[in-house]
């Protein structure tokens, strides 16, 4: 299952691999790619991922997350 958020912050690719490094560690993600030029990181989970756990930790980073 693959889940779409808007990020704004994200300035350059250090910031998308904080994000990326951050997200995977969550149980049931299986992918992460973030974009700071497209604002937007993708990510695959198995199914069992709450959008706002995904929101909560990309947020714990100083990002903001659009809905
Ligand atoms: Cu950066």
């Amino acid at each position: 299952m693959e889940i779409n958020l808007n990020v704004e912050g994200m300035m350059c690719s250090g910031c998308e691999n904080r994000v990326q490094n951050s997200l995977k560690t969550i149980e049931g993600v299986t992918n992460v790619v973030a974009s700071h030029t497209n604002k937007k990181v993708t990510v695959t989970t198995n199914g069992n991922v709450e959008k706002s756990v995904l929101k909560e930790a990309i947020e714990d980073l100083g990002y903001e997350v659009k809905e």
